[in-house]
């Protein structure tokens, strides 16, 4: 029997490379590995304020670029979270073994709910509960996502001891999949910071549907650091998120990358990151466009059956071992 992964993502916002290389491109690469589950999670997206005709279309266009990008329909289950029920339920239920103090301390929350807990949705606080649920309804084995959800992975297996420890074992306990280079590829305004949908400045991030002439405009325009040499150095962190970028689109080990650009200045080197990353992205984006949505509703619907027989085995033996019917 093959290993389960289950990964997902919002669909706010526009996917960006950080995104695609922290997490999207490593389903991709596992999908043939294990038995795989990739979820559009809508309900996550409504803990922060969404206008509702955006929100639909988002949710069919993420879709498109998870197929895009080279997930397998007929390898892998791609399906909505909120068409498979069980996501809601298992959550309240993990509400009710998740502690308040445990959450107070999930990072996440503090930065979406932009450290005003009065003004928060209570949604956005039990965020990383309905997450948990998410993968432990498919008995998961690895969760592939970028350093961002570490925290929530913890979250989640501390949940699934727990609830294992007082109802009996229930839960799979999952392991992350964090990749060792491309878990958190940094804003290119402000290196310190990480790429991110939410992020006012459109410039610190590329992303995935952007036309080659933004590209190339972003790359240039992203800042450096002092100095002039093109090499991988913590203490350096703009040439370092950039030249990380290169490294994972081109997939030149690390050695090759440096000595590719040994005594070229940062112009050549933009340049040429600008090239290879527009390059990257133009048979994906001509591949967003082939999926009708009749195509799509198919897929998206055998999904959620296929999910739905899996998620509801797992909720019923939770119901049973607490009680509730
Ligand atoms: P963002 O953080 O960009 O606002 P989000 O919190 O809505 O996005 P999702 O779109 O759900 O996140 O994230 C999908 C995946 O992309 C997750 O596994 C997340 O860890 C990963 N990811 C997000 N930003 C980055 C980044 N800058 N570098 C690497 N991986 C990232
Ligand atoms: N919180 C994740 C998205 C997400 C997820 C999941 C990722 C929701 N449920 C289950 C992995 C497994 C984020 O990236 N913002």
């Amino acid at each position: 029997m093959k290993k389960r992964i289950f990964s997902g993502a919002q669909p706010t916002g526009e996917l960006h490379i950080g995104n695609y290389l922290g997490a999207l491109k490593n389903w991709v690469a596992l999908q043939h590995d294990y038995e795989s589950f990739f979820c559009i999670v809508n309900l996550h997206a409504v803990t922060l304020p969404q206008d509702p005709k955006v929100l639909k279309k988002k949710t069919l266009d993420l879709a498109r670029i998870y197929l895009a990008a080279g997930i397998d329909p007929e390898v892998s289950t791609v399906f909505i979270q909120s068409d498979v029920s069980e996501h809601a339920e298992l959550a309240w239920v993990l509400n009710c073994v998740s502690r308040m103090g445990e959450l107070e301390r999930m990072t996440q929350f503090k930065d979406k709910g932009r450290g005003n807990a009065e003004r928060a949705s209570v949604g956005l606080f039990t965020y990383p509960v309905l997450m948990a649920s998410d993968i432990l309804l498919y008995q998961t084995d690895l969760v592939p996502v970028g350093q961002d959800q570490k925290q929530h992975l913890e979250l989640t297996r501390d949940l699934a001891e727990r609830f294992n420890r007082d109802f009996g074992d229930t839960f799979r306990i999952p392991d992350p999949y964090i990749p060792p280079v491309g878990a958190a590829i940094m804003s290119l305004k402000e290196p310190d910071k990480k790429m991110s949908k939410s992020d006012e400045n459109l410039n610190g991030s590329i992303f995935l549907l952007d036309d080659p002439d933004t590209v190339t405009r972003k790359i240039r325009k992203a800042v450096t650091d002092s100095g002039t040499e093109i090499t991988f150095d913590e203490s350096r962190p703009a040439i370092t998120n950039l030249l990380t970028i290169y490294h994972l689109l081109t997939g030149k080990t690390a050695d090759e990358c440096e000595s590719h650009f040994e005594g070229k200045g940062y112009g050549v080197f933009k340049s040429e990151l600008a090239e290879v990353t527009v390059e990257y992205l133009r048979p994906f984006q001509q591949k967003v466009k082939e999926f009708e949505d009749g195509d799509l509703e198919r897929i998206l619907s055998g999904g959620a059956e296929k999910a739905r027989s899996v998620a509801s085995e797992t909720l019923k033996s939770v119901y049973s071992r607490m009680g509730i019917r």
